[in-house]
């Protein structure tokens, strides 16, 4: 996620964390690289002059020039300042205690259907919301009404349509519909347009005055290129949009066009879409995407994604039982189990602060496949074996196993051994905790 943002500004951060003693030079130089960092990322200009002005005050207000260890303080006025242009406060979403309305709005091909449907998921599994409707107001794009009911099938959530209407009626009879059957949560879907459109805008004016939302979310993708500044301000005059959506921050856009909007408009970032999947979606904070941004990790984020998908009653019996001495391969196969269900391991190793600079990336991309080939070796074990891995060293039971995992022995053996080494390992995580863990990888 904003890759190209963080290897640029992390190199000029790490010029600044190498001096010890910081000169007025020093300061020029160091800004100079964050403003090229800025604008290669498509940061609006206006943005990053902004920012630029701000961290040299700060540097030369806080008095750090000339001081020891000023290059510390410097990483921390580059990453307040980041947090500032990304918004300073995570968006706060109030949910109304009868009915909450969301409309979604934005540029063709942005992100809205799908967002529509992960934003209202993603308060479904936050319980949230109860009973949402999901309202099909896009009747120009053939397949639009269609994309919304699939989705709505997939995620069982009701879809209100109506083929060859009006788009004013079709809202105006899915709110009625919300109202008579104690819908709690409605979300509008609107059409999107190539580009800025007064009989569009008209439209999404009468959807809104129909419709009364609480929050009207401007949802743009990360590829958009400046235009996006001009669109977001025409849709910002008719609409008054309250937040945004930033959407395909999985791929490698530089994404500075459509993260300037929080700044030049005022309009913060709600959420963000990470993937193509219903749950690659997130609240935004722009704290921790500025820690991500500067390579210090999010281990909030983590915790939080650990603490949607993993058993907390299995994760726990299963780190005492890591520790102590009795791991067995049934415990290998459970963890691997709840490791899957974080994502993928190279994705998970970003977040953790330092973790990334300590260990050879090119290992922990076979990390995924090594976790699936795992699984299958060990799925062919008996109970009685993965208990008790002495029993592995018996050649009958070996073969039995190595046929029935259509897998070789070579395959075998690595995995064994490789269970042995980590169990001595788990045991040094202990003692020396995150540090232990990277070890894991330097062999
Ligand atoms: N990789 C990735 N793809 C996304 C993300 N959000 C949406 N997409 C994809 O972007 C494409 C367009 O998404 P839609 O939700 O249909 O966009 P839209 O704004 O409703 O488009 P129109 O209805 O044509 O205006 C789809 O192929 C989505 O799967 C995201 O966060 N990451
Ligand atoms: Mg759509």
């Amino acid at each position: 996620m904003l890759d190209f943002l963080g290897k640029r500004l992390q190199k000029a951060m790490e010029k600044a964390n190498k001096k010890t003693v910081l000169k007025e030079e020093d300061l020029l130089e160091i800004t100079r690289e964050i403003k090229i960092a800025l604008l290669d990322a498509d940061v609006n200009l206006l943005v990053v002059k902004d920012f630029i002005k701000e961290v040299k005050e700060k540097a030369i207000g806080s008095e750090i020039i000339g001081k020891l260890n000023a290059g510390q303080q410097m990483i921390k006025i580059v990453n307040d300042e980041l947090t500032r242009v990304l918004g300073g406060k995570t968006k706060e979403i109030k949910l109304q205690n009868n009915r909450t309305v969301f409309m979604m709005t934005g540029l063709q091909g942005s992100g809205k259907t799908t967002s529509t449907a992960k934003l209202t998921s993603y308060f479904l599994r936050k319980k949230l919301i109860k009973k949402p409707l999901m309202i099909a107001a896009d009747i120009y794009r053939p397949a639009a009404i269609e994309q919304l009911k699939v989705l709505g099938k997939q995620l069982n959530i009701d879809v209100y349509f109506e083929n060859d209407s009006k788009v004013e009626d079709i809202v105006k009879n899915g709110m009625e519909k919300a109202r008579t059957e104690f819908y709690d949560f409605v979300i509008i879907d609107t059409a999107g347009r190539l580009s800025i459109d007064e009989v569009l805008m008209q439209e999404l004016v009468n959807v809104k005055q129909i419709a009364r939302p609480d929050e009207i979310l401007f949802v743009a993708d990360a590829l958009s290129g400046q235009d996006i500044i001009n669109v977001a301000t025409t849709f910002n005059e008719y609409l008054n949009l309250t937040s945004s959506i930033i959407t395909k921050l999985d791929s490698d856009a530089r994404g500075g066009a459509a993260l300037s909007i929080t700044k030049l408009l005022n309009i913060p970032i709600a959420f963000i879409g990470t993937g193509e999947k219903t749950n690659n979606f997130d609240l935004f904070h722009p704290d921790r995407m500025a820690d991500r941004i500067l390579g210090m990790g999010d281990v909030l984020s983590l915790i939080e994604k650990a603490e949607e998908v993993i058993d907390k009653d299995k994760a726990e019996k299963l780190g005492k039982r890591m520790f102590s001495g009795n791991f067995n391969l049934d415990d290998l196969l459970n963890s691997l189990h709840q490791m899957k269900k974080m994502g993928k391991f190279s994705k998970i190793i970003k977040l953790i602060p330092g973790l990334e600079s300590k260990i050879d990336i090119s290992q922990v991309e076979g990390v995924d496949e090594k976790i699936k080939l795992y699984e299958i070796i060990i799925s062919s074990m008996t109970m009685e074996e993965r208990k008790n891995p002495k029993l592995l060293k018996i050649n009958s039971r070996k073969e039995r196993i190595i046929k029935g995992s259509g897998r070789t022995a070579q395959e075998y053996n690595k995995l064994i051994n490789e269970f042995d080494s980590l169990s001595k390992k788990m045991k040094e995580i202990s003692k020396n905790g995150m540090g232990g863990f990277a070890n894991l990888f330097n062999k």
